[in-house]
């Protein structure tokens, strides 16, 4: 039994799959996701659809809720910021991949994943959380919008706090480089960043790159994107 994490898939369901192939999941496994299964990508709802046919299959698949997983909930009720989803937030590839025009035309399981999603996770020796703890609080994990939305927080962990555990998080895009270099220094710095920026394709230097991270042997997983995100990037 292995136990990965990957995170920000962002609708990049053909590299998803490829790194699901890669690593070689199985059903003895435990996945972990880290959240932003959605927007800027092209196929939102097929990422959505094997994460379902994966936990309907005898799949181990535990889902955490990133901001963009949010954002859908908040735009599906709120007229202004909906118009801001729409562009700012990458939600109008999303609607495509459902060819939906209204909300209804997004089926219940949907919006009950999105729901059901958690905020963060413990497992042996790791927090899983999409974005980060917010260290100045005396629960860390206490502040909602803070778990999917944190940045810059690595200056602020408490040691004493966290004790022997490593954080896996996503939220903030790193090159493959820097990930790799966050794991050499696993054992003294406790915080591991797997969001490589998969949607941004072969636009920013050194991601484009979705990845998994085997918790069970320390070792990373790089797909490179297979998606075609320039509908994403004509629109920017
Ligand atoms: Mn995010």
């Amino acid at each position: 039994m292995r136990q990965f994490a990957i995170s920000d898939i962002h609708g990049c369901n053909i590299s998803f799959n490829a790194l699901l192939d890669q690593i070689g999941l199985t059903t003895a496994d435990e996945l972990y996701l880290l959240g932003d299964y959605i927007d800027r990508g092209p196929d939102s709802k097929g990422v959505l659809d094997t994460v379902i046919r994966l936990q309907s299959t005898g799949y181990k698949v535990r889902c955490l809720m990133g901001n963009h997983d949010e954002a859908i909930l908040k735009a599906r009720t709120d007229r202004r910021f909906y118009l801001d989803w729409l562009t700012g937030w990458g939600g109008e590839e999303t609607l495509d991949s459902f060819k939906a025009f209204q909300w209804d035309d997004i089926a219940q399981e949907y919006w009950q994943f999105f729901q059901s999603l958690e905020l963060f996770a413990e497992i042996d020796g790791f927090i899983l959380v999409h974005a980060g703890l917010n260290f100045k609080l005396s629960n860390p994990f206490s502040n909602k919008t803070d778990l999917m939305y944190m940045r810059d927080w690595y200056k602020d962990v408490n040691y004493h706090w966290l004790g022997d555990r490593c954080i896996v998080h996503g939220h903030t895009p790193v090159t493959i480089e820097q990930c790799e270099t966050l794991l050499q220094n696993l054992d003294t710095h406790q915080v591991l960043d797997i969001d490589t920026g998969c949607f941004a394709g072969t636009r920013l230097l050194g991601k484009g790159y979705l990845t998994a991270f085997d918790m069970t042997n320390r070792e990373l997983f790089f797909q490179k994107n297979l998606d075609d995100v320039s509908g994403y990037w004509a629109g920017r």
